[in-house]
Parts: C-alpha cells; sequence; structure tokens
C-alpha cells in the first residue's frame, strides 16, 4: 500500500456539496483508503484570476492503484462531475490533483508528480500542512516554503 497526498478544489455551482461528492467516490473505491481530510479552504483564484473564489481541500489517502491508475480514478472522477475544461485554468465544478505519491516521481506527458506547482501555492500547501505538518519537500518544512510564499489570500472555513 502508497501513501499519497492530494488536493481538491471546486469553484463552479455547490463547491462544498461538489468536495464532498468527490470524496464519497474516493471512499467507496475498494483500492482507496482515505486516512485524512483537511478542513474547507476559501482560496482567492489564482491562473486566472476573473472568476469566483475556490474551495481547495487536501486528502491523504493510503492506496494499492498504481499512480497512473490513481490518476486515470481522478479523472474518471472529474468526469462525473460534469468537469468541463473550456478556459484553460478556469471554472470548474472539480480538480483532483495527485501531489504527492509516497517518494515516486514522475515527469511524462500525462503524469507528473510531485506537482509541478504545488510548492508556489498557498491553495495547495495550507491544507497540506493542517494534516501532515512535518511534511519535508526539497528539504524545506511546509511552514517554511509558506513563510517565503507571497501567497494568494486562503481562508479556513470554520
Ligand atoms: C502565472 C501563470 C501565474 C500561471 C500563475 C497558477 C496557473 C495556478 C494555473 C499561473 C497558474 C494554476 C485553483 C486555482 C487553478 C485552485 C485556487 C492552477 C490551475 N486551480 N486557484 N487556480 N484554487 N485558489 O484549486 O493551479 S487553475
Ligand atoms: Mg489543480
Ligand atoms: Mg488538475
Amino acid at each position: 500500500m502508497a501513501k499519497a497526498f492530494l488536493g481538491l478544489g471546486s469553484n463552479l455551482g455547490d463547491k462544498r456539496a461538489n468536495l464532498e461528492e468527490a470524496l464519497k467516490k474516493l471512499k467507496n473505491h475498494p483500492r482507496i483508503e482515505i486516512l485524512k481530510v483537511s478542513s474547507f479552504y476559501e482560496t482567492e483564484p489564482v491562473g486566472f484570476i476573473e472568476q469566483d473564489w475556490f474551495l481547495n481541500i487536501a486528502v491523504k489517502i493510503d492506496t494499492s492503484l498504481t499512480p497512473l491508475e490513481l490518476l486515470e480514478f481522478c479523472q474518471s472522477i472529474e468526469r462525473d462531475l460534469l468537469r468541463k475544461r473550456e478556459i484553460r485554468w478556469g471554472p470548474r465544478t472539480i480538480d483532483l490533483d495527485i501531489l504527492l505519491y509516497e517518494n515516486f516521481t514522475s515527469q511524462s506527458e500525462k503524469l507528473t508528480i510531485p506537482h509541478p506547482r504545488m510548492k508556489e501555492r498557498a491553495f495547495v500547501l495550507v491544507p497540506l500542512e493542517e494534516i501532515e505538518p512535518d511534511l519535508v519537500l526539497d528539504g524545506l518544512k511546509i511552514s517554511q516554503i509558506l513563510a517565503k510564499l507571497n501567497g494568494e489570500k486562503v481562508k479556513k472555513v470554520e
């Protein structure tokens, strides 16, 4: 079994319901065990800024799926939740990204692990730090990376 971290986001429709639905689909997979789910965070959009704020979470799982199988399952959840790809970096009902998968790295066209932008994005790092505060990325703790980041706004939903 492999530990992996996923980043989920939604900014279209009922954002919380979309995240809950994606979580339910992850939970119901026979080869995925959910270990931790972060709080929900309202986050300022990055990339394409003329869009609604996102709701983002991070999830820790244990899985017997390979990285490619996990990617394909995440993409099937995106299809089930009717994700459309109209504007690059634009609004989406759901986005599921593999952030980390054990110590696995992949730089292929289809699958890039660790997630290439995760160390620059407060909307990824803040929820991730909540569930794995001791995680070290390229020799730095998440708190150290966040301290150097001029990050977008991230507000925990209380
Ligand atoms: C220059 C060029 C600066 C590109 C930033 C950043 C592109 C992030 C794409 C960028 C650039 C992304 C989310 C989001 C997106 C999300 C919040 C992406 C993909 N996804 N903003 N923007 N949460 N808050 O999940 O991450 S688009
Ligand atoms: Mg993403
Ligand atoms: Mg994605």
